[in-house]
C-alpha cells in the first residue's frame, strides 16, 4: 500500500535513490554501446542486449521519478516537512512491473548468447525461460497492488513458482557451461552466478518487507530501496560482467585479437 504520508527523510530517501539508479542505468548503457569494438563481432550482440536492458531501465526510472514527484507534496517551505498525497495524483506502482517483463527476458538472452551454448541449447533453454519470466511477473503484480496482506501472500507465493523453476534452470545449465568454458572465463561466470542468485534473491525480499511488521511508510521506503539497488546489481553491474566474460573469450578464441589490442596499447603509451 501507498503511504498517505512521508517524513523529508522517507522522500528524500526514495528521491535520492531514484535518481542513483537513473545515472546507474543512463550510463552502464551508453558505456556498453561504446565498447563494442572491444569484444570480438560474436559477442557484440550480448552487449548491445545489455544496453538496451539499462536503457529500458531508465526510461522506466525518469517515469518512476515523476510519478513519485506527482505523487507526494508538501507546503513546507525550505523543504522541511511532511510530505503526503497528492489529490489526483498516485504513484504508479506497475513501472517497475513493465520494465520486468521487458527487461527480464533481454537479461536471460544476453546470458545465454553471451555463453555461446550450442543453437538447440539457446533455443530450448529460452523457451523454457522466458515464459516461466513472464509468468513469474504477472503473476507479482496483483499482488503488489493489493490492499490485503493475504492477497499480497497468495501472489508473492504463486510467482515463487516460476521464480524456483527460473533458478533451477539456470543453476543446472550454468553448471553444466562452467565445463566447456576456456579456463580464463570460468572465474567470471562463477561470479555472475553468484551476481544473478543474490541480485534476483533480493526482488522477492523487497515484496515481502510491508509484511514483516514494519510501520506502513518505512516499509514501503524499505520496499522501494530494495527494488532499485536491485536494479542497478541485476542490469549494471550483471551488463558489466557480461561485458568482461565477452572480452576475455575474445582473447580466449583469438589470440590475434589480443595481441591487436597489446600492440593499441603500446600505441597508447609511447
Ligand atoms: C516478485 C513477486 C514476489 C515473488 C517473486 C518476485 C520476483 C521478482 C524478480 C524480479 C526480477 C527482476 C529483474 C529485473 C531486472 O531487470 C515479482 C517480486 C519471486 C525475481 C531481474
Amino acid at each position: 500500500m501507498i503511504p498517505e504520508q512521508l517524513t523529508q527523510g522517507q522522500y528524500d530517501t526514495v528521491y535520492n535513490l531514484l535518481s542513483l539508479v537513473i545515472a546507474a542505468q543512463l550510463f552502464t548503457a551508453l558505456f556498453l554501446v561504446a565498447a563494442q569494438p572491444r569484444v570480438l563481432p560474436r559477442y557484440r550482440q550480448a552487449l548491445l542486449v545489455s544496453a538496451v536492458v539499462c536503457g529500458i531501465a531508465a526510461y522506466h526510472y525518469f517515469r518512476i521519478f515523476d510519478s513519485f514527484r506527482d505523487a507526494f507534496v508538501t507546503d513546507a517551505v525550505g523543504g522541511r516537512g511532511t510530505y503526503t498525497q497528492a489529490p489526483g495524483a498516485s504513484f504508479n506502482e506497475g513501472y517497475r512491473y513493465v520494465d520486468w517483463l521487458l527487461t527480464v527476458p533481454l537479461l536471460l538472452v544476453e546470458l545465454v548468447v553471451v555463453l555461446a551454448l550450442a543453437r538447440k541449447l539457446q533455443a530450448s533453454l529460452l523457451w523454457r525461460l522466458i515464459p516461466a519470466s513472464a509468468l513469474m511477473i504477472a503473476l507479482g503484480y496483483p499482488g503488489e497492488v493489493a490492499s490485503s496482506d493475504a492477497v499480497r501472500h497468495v501472489f508473492g507465493l504463486l510467482s515463487t513458482i516460476p521464480f524456483l523453476y527460473i533458478l533451477y534452470v539456470l543453476f543446472v545449465e550454468l553448471t553444466k557451461s562452467l565445463d566447456r568454458q576456456p579456463p580464463a572465463v570460468r572465474d567470471t561466470i562463477s561470479k555472475l552466478r553468484i551476481l544473478l542468485f543474490a541480485s534476483w534473491g533480493v526482488y522477492p525480499i523487497a515484496y515481502l518487507v510491508p509484511l514483516l511488521g514494519f510501520d506502513g511508510a518505512d516499509a514501503w521506503v524499505g520496499k522501494q530501496a530494495g527494488y532499485s539497488i536491485a536494479d542497478i546489481l541485476a542490469k549494471c553491474l550483471y551488463g558489466l560482467l557480461i561485458y568482461r566474460i565477452a572480452r576475455l573469450k575474445s582473447f580466449a578464441d583469438d589470440p590475434a585479437f589480443a595481441e591487436a589490442e597489446e600492440g593499441t596499447a603500446e600505441g597508447h603509451a609511447s
